[in-house]
């Protein structure tokens, strides 16, 4: 035993071992990747890091009720209500909301939050003293969850603004997107997955169901400048702007260029976690009949415009950039163009 000891800790003579003590590092698991990164801001107080620990146990409890929606009818049947956005709410909708406000408010680091689910923000009575507002979508693209299609936790976290000892405040949460302290999302799919940053690159943590444990998966996410792939309702074509429907034609030109790929999948964040790994385009246009297109601001966009320009892309309104947008409701909507540089820019570029 002493002797593998030994030639253990001396492998890195023989590079076949060092090629296998690579493949087989240790797994960080989401709590030491937090701890780490706190420990190199000395100047950091342990209470972000505490927000994003509770936000990652939401994430589990989301996880392992989804995966047997299918077969607790309780759960996935239609809860006959809608919410502020007029949509169908399921169960899971509202299983989703209530777990991520239980966590947040037990984490004593929110002072409130706002969710799609919620016609306006909550402020926690008993956490007047915490100093981050969270913003969330609980469950975005759940209309999928019946086809056991990917469905995902958008996340955004904000430093308040209001005096620490006092409620929150609407205008704590109506922030321009570069204001975020923190942005993430947790997809649901054929493995669940946390991506996350606070202002020094994207990082993705894989849920290992043996151990229950987030596991750092994709370290320092790099979108590609360019790519072949856009995401798009094109349904919708005859209804966009004549400059999109100029970038479709161009996507689908395939005369002096091989045509482009449309992935679409119906769920923001799984459209936008292709695209973010690979490459691509996500477009959400504006519409006659959703003239500042469909998706939201506070609670889709700006988290997933944070992360995209943390990890090399970009996303626009088709005027300006996502994060630069001042709120007036929480629950306003943008058109958003999202993803590879390169193609942000040939979309907003296209007149
Ligand atoms: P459409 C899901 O309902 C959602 O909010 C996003 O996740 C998704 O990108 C979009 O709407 C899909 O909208 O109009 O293509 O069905």
């Amino acid at each position: 035993m002493l002797f593998l000891q030994i030639f253990a800790s001396h492998s890195w003579y023989f590079p076949i071992f060092t090629h296998v003590k690579k493949k087989s590092m240790r797994l960080v698991t989401l709590d030491e990747f937090i701890a780490e990164n706190q420990y190199r801001h000395p100047e950091a107080t342990g209470e972000l890091s505490g927000l994003l620990r509770d936000i990652g146990l939401a994430a589990k409890i989301v996880n392992r009720d989804l995966s047997k929606a299918g077969l607790v009818d309780a759960i996935l049947g239609d809860a006959e209500k809608t919410n502020v956005q007029g949509e169908e709410v399921k169960k899971l909708d509202e299983f989703a909301n209530e777990i991520l406000i239980k966590c947040l408010q037990n984490s004593g680091e929110c002072c409130g939050i706002a969710s799609e689910e919620e016609d306006t923000f909550v402020a926690f009575e008993n956490r007047k003293n915490a100093k981050y507002v969270v913003l969330f979508d609980p469950l975005d693209g759940s209309s999928n969850i019946d086809v056991i299609a990917p469905v995902g936790t958008i996340f955004s976290v904000f430093r308040r603004k209001s005096p620490v000892g006092t409620l929150c405040t609407l205008e704590d949460f109506l922030q321009a997107g570069d204001q975020q302290a923190a942005a993430g999302y947790v997809i649901y799919g054929s493995s669940t997955m946390l991506v996350y940053s606070t202002g020094e690159g994207v990082n993705g943590f894989t849920l290992d169901p043996t151990i229950g444990e987030f596991c750092l998966s994709h370290a320092d996410i790099q979108t590609p400048k360019n790519a072949k792939t856009y995401s798009m309702n094109q349904g919708n074509c005859r209804d966009f702007p004549e400059n999109i429907q100029q970038f479709v034609d161009f996507c689908q030109d395939n005369v002096t260029k091989k045509p482009y790929s449309l992935r679409y999948i119906g769920s923001m964040v799984a459209d936008f976690h292709r695209n973010l790994l690979k490459g691509g385009v996500f477009l959400y246009p504006p519409t006659k009949s959703a003239p500042n297109g469909k998706l939201r601001l506070m609670y889709e966009c700006n988290p997933m415009a944070y992360l995209q320009e943390q990890a090399g892309g970009s996303a626009s309104n088709g005027g300006q950039r996502i994060l630069s947008i001042q709120p007036t409701e929480l629950h306003q909507r943008t058109p958003v163009y999202i993803g590879s540089e390169e193609l942000v820019n040939k979309v907003i570029h296209t007149k």
